[in-house]
C-alpha cells in the first residue's frame, strides 16, 4: 500500500468533505484515511490505481489538489 496526503484548495466546510470523502472512496483499491477542510489522506494499492486517479477524483469533486 501507498500513502497520499495532498493539500485541496476550495473546500470550506462540512459538505465539501463529504463530496471529496465520496469521490475518493470510488476509486478502486483506495481507503480514504482522512478528510478535512483542505487536505486529504489516501492509502491505495498501487495494483489497482495510482496516484493520479486519486488527485483526479479529488477534481471530479470540484476542488483542486495541490500537489
Ligand atoms: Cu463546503
Amino acid at each position: 500500500m501507498q500513502q497520499l496526503t495532498t493539500a485541496i484548495t476550495g473546500m470550506s466546510c462540512g459538505h465539501c468533505v463529504m463530496h471529496v470523502r465520496k469521490e475518493l472512496e470510488k476509486v478502486p483499491g483506495a481507503k480514504v484515511d482522512s478528510v478535512t477542510i483542505g487536505s486529504a489522506t489516501v492509502s491505495y494499492d498501487e495494483a489497482q490505481t495510482t496516484a493520479a486517479a486519486i488527485l483526479q477524483a479529488v477534481r471530479n469533486a470540484g476542488y483542486e489538489p495541490v500537489a
